[in-house]
């Protein structure tokens, strides 16, 4: 029996990942999260109980805790790279106040707690090709510092108070069920989009540029898989690197042709979303992910392709 919170629930992840829950853990209760605004709809709403569940409100997140006798929540409340950059003392707020309130309750009421970190953790001095799990963290953006800074802290409540913190380092996440918003690898979810539409693509990245990616559901499970992995197995906790496809914007494009060969593709290059993807790992290594809770990603571009374009032809009534 587990008692989840989603705070986050209508997000790109957290859309996606309650409902997984609640689907692959039916005895439980799956609490989406959400703040005003961004309302759950759908199967969303139908499927489970939904709270206001706003990081900055710590009373309002305690007294959810305690009324669904919560044992886990996942933490998906977050400024993506190119909007924390625009809004960097919000940013702050939500990904750093936001967290310590969570910890604060988690620690206070024996809750264990996911909040993910990012390719973002990384910076221009981290080696680039094969970045280690344990290495050079000197991020140059807001979201950066608050994803390094997120892993420390929430170690820290770990090492400290023993509060089950566990969590990854996400890369760029490909899906079609609800978009990103405003981070620098959302091209790579909006060319498929552009692709099932027959609209030109004008593509933020220059070419060349590698950066991590993965499709959603290799996400998810990740997610799950270590938050019911055996600690006793863990010698990292925030957080582990996993990867399963790099690539740059020519070679996902040529992977969509196959199958989509009228895609029309122009640059127009986004100076503050190129900085950031420079400055960015082009593949890390997964190898503790592997040794530590036996992480290991089921699609590659081909696969990926392949059931985004299904997908968001069924979704978007083209043929
Ligand atoms: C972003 O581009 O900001 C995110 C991320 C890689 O963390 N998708």
């Amino acid at each position: 029996m587990k008692n989840i919170l989603v705070v986050g629930s209508t997000g790109q992840i957290g859309s996606e990942l309650t409902m997984k829950l609640r689907r692959e853990i039916p005895q439980s209760t799956v609490v989406a999260g959400y703040i005003p605004g961004a309302e759950p709809k759908g199967a969303l709403l139908e499927s489970g109980p939904s709270a206001i569940a706003d990081v900055r409100d710590a009373a309002g997140l305690a007294e959810i805790v305690t009324r669904y006798k919560i044992d886990t929540i996942y933490n998906l409340a977050a400024l993506l790279s190119a909007v924390a950059e625009r809004k960097p003392l919000l940013a702050w707020d939500i990904q750093m106040n936001g967290l310590l309130n969570i910890l604060e309750i988690a620690r206070e009421k024996g809750v264990a707690v996911f909040t993910p970190s990012s390719i973002g953790s990384f910076g221009p001095e981290t080696p680039h090709v094969g970045t280690p799990q344990d290495t050079i963290q000197r991020p140059r953006s807001m979201y950066g510092v608050t994803k390094v800074a997120t892993e420390l802290l929430s170690d820290y409540y770990f090492h400290k108070y023993g509060v089950d913190t566990r969590s990854v380092r996400f890369p760029g996440l490909i899906s079609y069920t609800t978009l990103p918003g405003g981070g620098t690898t959302d091209y790579a979810v909006e060319v498929y989009y552009s692709a099932v539409k027959g609209e030109e693509f004008t593509c933020p990245i220059a070419p060349g540029t590698y950066m991590d990616m993965m499709y959603m559901p290799d996400a998810l499970h990740a997610a799950i898989m270590l938050m019911e992995a055996d600690p006793s197995r863990l010698k990292h906790r925030n957080s582990f690197n996993i990867a399963s496809m790099s690539f740059e914007p020519e070679q996902i494009f040529a992977k969509i042709r196959e199958y989509i060969p009228s895609l029309q593709v122009r640059y127009e290059v986004d100076p503050v979303r190129q900085a950031i993807a420079t400055s960015w790992p082009d593949s890390m290594d997964d190898s503790c992910a592997r040794e530590e809770w036996d992480w290991k990603p089921t699609y590659d571009m081909d696969s990926m392709t392949v059931d985004m374009i299904k997908n968001l032809r069924l979704k978007l009534g083209a043929q």
